[in-house]
């Protein structure tokens, strides 16, 4: 039988890397693109353990013309547009990178898309940071809520939703959102709040650091595991019909919590460690952040493995390994 092959932007990324994993074990052939940067080692240290499986090369949402060659070439019967400048309180700092990136690098990949290989599927990384500051009465967000993105991220986001139904109307294409929650695992960056906690209440732990600055303690998340969250996307890039969902847990946990936790299970108290940094608070915070993914759960029958805390505790147990290794 010849193989199905799937093509992710952002493939050494946290999901990307998780997601390459999935296709691989549903026998795709998987392709993806990485941007180059300066320190060749750190490039792909996300899926060094997939270097014989998956095909690599470099490439970048802005690089229109090795987005089309690519595409013409591979001919895959699924994208997966997952790279993006991700981090919301940064898109403050470098709003204009974050749209070129976020908004004109989709519009690249989907026009590639369009150009070269049509009858190919097409997932959108979207984003509950779409929804903002809007909340429906019930205190969740889902695929209904009003969309009023409360930073340069959330924005490109909105636009990219946007550009991808109509893309999907205007010219028939199978072309869908992802439209996913906070989802973290080991393989999170580290300047994103849980793999921050974690990591550095592991290193307190171990006597390698004193302190741990933070921004708003009360800003509660929908946390769930990337591992989870991307098998909700081959879900939906394999319904009948394009279609875009909310995936959620439908737990909330506020950023205090998770300290809470995570320093407890160290046998700490967070309160002795954890200050408050001006620098990481946001011009304008979400508080209260919440998911309704029942679409998902009723059309896929899709539900988390991973609890919170089992989310935590895996956090927690890779970084006691890791200050285990050889290095140290
Ligand atoms: O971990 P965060 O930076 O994630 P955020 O902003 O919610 O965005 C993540 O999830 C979105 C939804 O899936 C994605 F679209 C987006 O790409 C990204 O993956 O911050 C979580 C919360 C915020 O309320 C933040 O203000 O933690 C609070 N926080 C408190 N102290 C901190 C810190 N966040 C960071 N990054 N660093 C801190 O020191």
């Amino acid at each position: 039988m010849v193989k199905k092959k799937a093509f992710i932007t952002g493939i050494n990324g946290q999901d990307g890397s998780y997601l390459a994993e999935l296709l691989l074990e549903k026998d795709y052939d998987v392709y993806g693109i990485v941007r180059r940067n300066s320190i060749a080692e750190h490039q792909e240290s996300r899926i060094n353990h997939l270097e014989d499986l998956v095909h690599t090369e470099y490439g970048d949402l802005l690089d229109v013309s090795c987005l089309e060659r690519l595409l013409r070439t591979i001919q895959p019967d699924e994208i997966y547009n997952i790279a993006a400048q991700s981090h919301v309180r940064i898109s403050m700092d470098i709003p204009s990178f974050t749209v070129q990136s976020n908004a004109l690098g989709l519009l690249n990949i989907l026009e590639a898309y369009r150009n070269n290989c049509p009858t190919a599927k097409f997932y959108q990384a979207s984003s509950s940071e779409m929804f903002g500051r809007s909340v429906d009465d019930d205190g969740y967000q889902r695929e209904t809520t009003k969309m009023e993105p409360t930073s340069p991220y959330g924005c490109t986001k909105v636009f990219g939703y946007n550009m991808v139904k109509h893309y999907r109307f205007a010219y028939n294409l199978f072309a869908v959102n992802g439209i996913l929650f906070n989802h973290e695992s080991p393989r999170r960056g580290s300047n994103f709040v849980t793999n921050k906690v974690v990591k550095s209440a592991v290193e307190i732990s171990l006597g390698k650091l004193n302190e741990l600055p933070l921004g708003n303690l009360d800003a509660y998340r929908d946390w769930g595991h990337s591992k989870d969250y991307v098998r909700a996307m081959h879900m939906i890039m394999n319904h009948t019909e394009p279609d875009d969902f909310v995936c959620a847990t439908g737990v909330t946990n506020s950023v205090g919590d998770m300290c809470k936790y995570v320093f407890s299970k160290l046998g700490m108290d967070y309160k002795d460690y954890v200050t408050q940094d001006p620098r990481y608070m946001r011009a304008e915070e979400l508080k209260y952040l919440r998911g309704d993914s029942t679409k998902l759960r009723t059309t896929f029958g899709w539900k988390p493995e991973y609890t919170f805390e089992d989310l935590m505790d895996e956090m927690i147990f890779h970084w006691q390994d890791y200050y285990k290794g050889p290095k140290y």
